[in-house]
């Protein structure tokens, strides 16, 4: 199995460097929005693009992947909300495991499905623990994944998530508390668990200024997960990434 990009996290990790992924909706993007977007991100020294959403209406994912691709070499990564948004031209596709919650359909139920044509693919596949955390208004993933978020002031039951997550064999952990979340992660849940595991720490939801971002990465997030707050403001593209780019790991070794 591929593992450029994966290899890519884990140098970087080591080395204390932190990433700056810019998430983008195939529903909320058409090829001018995305061919400025891309502009910027190239400019801004963006890590990755997370391509994906948890509701995708349009028929134009792979569309969208294909401008994207057109135009620059940040890597394409799919952050689906179902099988259906499993995409070629991408290059890899976290391959999420929904283990904040209790349904079976999203812990394993879709993936038994989807595995013959995800295997297909040939993308790079990253096993993914994908949590989400309570971001103080119900948003579209809690909806759709019918499963509650963890209280966002119960730190150790995310500590304890990502741990079992971790020794279950996910790759990465992805902490969430969804599109256009009201109230992101604490810092304080983030350095809980980023204390207690080895694979790298995606920290997004509700994400709006280089100020948060710069403290979750010392908080000890290694990629930082931006969508709404862009889609509304290009601007924040280069003041986001240059704070998250400032953070020199402490920790790193
Ligand atoms: C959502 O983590 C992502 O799944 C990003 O959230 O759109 O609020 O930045 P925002």
């Amino acid at each position: 199995m591929k593992q450029n990009i994966y290899h890519q996290f884990i140098t970087k990790k080591s080395s204390g460097k932190k990433s700056f992924a810019v998430l983008i909706d195939p529903d909320k993007v058409n090829a001018k929005s995305i061919a400025e977007l891309v502009k910027l991100s190239i400019e801004a020294k963006v890590d990755y693009f997370f391509v994906g959403g948890s509701l995708v209406i349009s028929h134009h994912l792979d569309e969208c992947i294909q401008q994207i691709k057109a135009a620059c070499s940040i890597p394409i990564i799919l952050f689906p909300g179902s099988p259906s948004q499993v995409s070629k031209y991408a290059d890899a596709l976290l391959y999420l495991s929904l283990i904040s919650g209790r349904n079976p359909e999203l812990l394993i139920g879709q993936h038994v499905i989807s595995a013959p044509f995800v295997k297909k693919s040939g993308l790079e596949i990253m096993p993914t623990g994908y949590m989400v955390i309570d971001g103080g208004a119900p948003t579209t993933v809690s909806y759709i994944s019918n499963a509650s978020p963890i209280p966002a002031d119960k730190s150790e039951i995310a500590m304890c998530t990502a741990m079992a997550g971790e020794m279950l064999g996910m790759k990465l952990i992805y902490m969430d508390a969804g599109s256009g979340a009201r109230r992101p992660i604490t810092e304080h849940m983030i350095e809980k668990v980023a204390q207690h595991i080895d694979v790298p720490l995606i920290i997004g939801g509700g994400i709006v200024d280089p100020e948060k971002a710069y403290l979750n990465c010392k908080a000890g997030a290694d990629i930082i997960v931006v969508g709404n707050a862009i889609e509304k403001d290009f601007s924040l593209i280069s003041e986001i990434s240059a704070a998250i780019h400032s953070v020199a790991n402490v920790n790193a070794g």
